[in-house]
């Protein structure tokens, strides 16, 4: 026998199902709640509509992952979502209104779709940010309205990006 211990880093994460931790973070600007998907294999997230920023309205967020057929509810007042991926190819759905967020996935060829869903017109152009990581990745964002909603990090791989309203 030549190896008698196994490394942490030989194994592989079995599972594709996603780690969910919702927690409230202080910013310079007051506390707020983070919805932060990790192992984020094969995810989709979609924001529920309606004029968020009106009192009595929650930031809802619904969690999907598995093409949707593993429901993981819904999130209430998020202040921000924070999407990791693996090295592995990852699939990631994010349908936004105005909630910010980070989607990093890392090695891979991975998928991403941004859709702003949004009534209102949204022109923070940090609004969701794409970081696709190494490997031939595929972004595809879209917009429903005029704002411009995506920044996208290109990679070292060499990328599909569809994005009309980035820039
Ligand atoms: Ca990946």
């Amino acid at each position: 026998m030549d190896r008698l211990i196994e490394t942490l880093e030989g194994r592989r994460l079995m599972s594709s199902a996603p780690l969910i931790t919702f927690a409230t973070v202080q910013t310079t600007t007051g506390p707020i709640n983070v919805l932060t998907i990790n192992n984020a294999v094969n995810v989709q997230l979609h924001e529920g509509l309606g004029p968020f920023s009106e009192p009595g309205l929650l930031n809802q967020v619904h969690v999907t992952s598995a093409n949707g057929m593993t429901d993981h509810g819904f999130f209430d007042n998020v202040g921000r979502i924070e999407i990791n991926g693996t090295n592995d190819p990852d699939v990631v759905t994010l349908d936004d209104v105005d909630i910010k967020a980070l989607i990093s996935t890392f090695g891979g060829r991975d998928t991403i779709f941004v859709n702003n869903i949004g009534p209102t017109t949204i022109r923070d152009p940090d609004l969701v940010i794409v970081n696709a990581g190494n490997g031939k990745d595929t972004i595809v964002a879209t917009t429903d309205g005029d704002g411009t909603i995506t920044t996208i990090v290109l990679s070292k791989g060499t990328d599909s990006v569809e994005a009309p309203a980035f820039g």
